[in-house]
């Protein structure tokens, strides 16, 4: 005999339906990032992408907070440090060297397998009192300036790889930055600063670091117009770091331009300090968008998709300036929400971060 059919299953379906449903909807309604596709669960940046990819590193955070330390170790291959490599926190009086921070976030690297670049040799900003009130005739400024340079390098020999020699000389109208080094030395210093750098350590690789190629011509004109004339004259510059403080709004053109350009000087090109702002016009109300999160995937995905075609004995790598949107220089800086970075402030992958992996695909 023929069983009658059981239909009895049917409303139990309709429940499960609905349930799936409703938690679909809640789970959207709250999440913009996506839940991580278990594909990618167990991969990391510096496993998936063909060139060193780097995080810059606050020591206090890395010290105290497990999340933020947890994730560096997984997901880059090399750091650079925010802060304690500077002249203020690494030269803090005349005849004084404060290693704490630095020397700790160099065990860190190198226990844990990764590679340091070193920043900042010499800039314009984060000097120590003593050295603006400093008083001295043009020897006793090159003096200084020497000293500081050679005592650091020689410091972390053969731990630190590369540095940037010399950050942000540059203005946006393409003229030199009147900084207290050029006061004091004219310009011609900035040349002697990797001398002496190469000096100290002849395996390092030395660079030099500006922001604002992606803004046009003109500045991205007298960078390249500097390194190639230091490269001309036989200095001992290898590399050229561009900070890819950048914009979602900023145009892809722009972006590639910046890059292609840097790596037409045959020198080694690091996008060093990269971070794409969503908010840079300050809006105080401004909330993170799904729109925007795929905006600025797009464009994380760009800029590596570009600098993956410059040729790879060039690509130094990419490094993102902090580590989660959360310890973002740019919200204290900017006293404004932002979310620049690839992840969200409970360190967890971003839209952005696929974009980055896309950029390679
Ligand atoms: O992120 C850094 C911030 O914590 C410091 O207060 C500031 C001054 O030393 O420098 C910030 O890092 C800058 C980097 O050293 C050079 N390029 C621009 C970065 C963001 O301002």
């Amino acid at each position: 005999m023929i069983k009658p059919l059981n239909f009895s299953f049917i409303p139990k379906i309709a429940v499960a339906i609905t349930v799936l449903t409703v938690s679909c909807a809640k789970y959207k309604s709250t999440t913009i990032d996506p839940l991580p596709n278990p594909r990618v669960v167990e991969t990391s940046l510096q496993k998936e992408m063909p060139f060193p990819m780097g995080a810059a590193v606050n020591v206090g955070l890395l010290k105290s907070n497990a999340n933020y330390r947890n994730l560096v170790i997984k997901e880059f291959n090399s750091l650079t440090a925010e802060n304690a490599m500077k002249f203020a926190s690494v030269h803090p009086g005349k005849d004084t060297y404060n290693w704490t921070d630095a020397d700790y976030l160099v065990d860190f690297a190198l226990s844990n397998g990764k590679r340091v670049h070193g920043h900042t040799l010499n800039w314009y900003k984060s000097l120590p009192d003593w050295v603006n009130n400093f008083q001295g005739n043009t020897a006793d400024w090159e003096n200084l300036l020497k000293t500081h340079i050679q005592t650091v390098v020689s410091h972390f020999k053969g731990k630190v790889v590369s540095w940037d020699v010399v950050n942000e000389a540059i203005n946006e109208d393409g003229t030199f930055r009147n900084s207290i080094w050029v006061q004091k030395l004219g310009v011609d210093y900035i040349g002697r600063a990797f001398q002496y750098a190469h000096e100290a350590d002849p395996s390092a690789l030395l660079f030099y670091n500006d922001y604002g190629h992606e803004f046009g011509p003109t500045k991205r004109t007298a960078i390249l117009n500097l390194v190639n004339d230091l490269k001309n004259k036989g200095i001992p510059i290898h590399g050229i770091g561009l900070q890819m403080h950048t914009r979602v709004t900023q145009s892809d053109s722009n972006l590639a331009a910046a890059i292609t350009t840097a790596a037409a000087t045959g020198l080694k090109v690091h996008l060093s300090e990269i971070d794409i702002a969503l908010n840079p016009d300050n809006i105080q109300t401004l909330t993170y968008t799904p729109d925007l999160a795929a905006q600025q995937a797009a464009k994380y995905k760009s800029i590596v998709k570009t600098y993956n075609g410059i040729p790879k004995t060039q690509q130094f790598g990419i490094t993102q300036w902090n580590v989660c949107d959360a310890d973002s220089w740019i919200l204290s800086n900017y006293n404004r929400p932002d979310w620049p970075l690839p992840f969200n402030s409970q360190y967890q992958r971003k839209v952005a971060y696929q974009g980055i992996l896309d950029g390679i695909k």
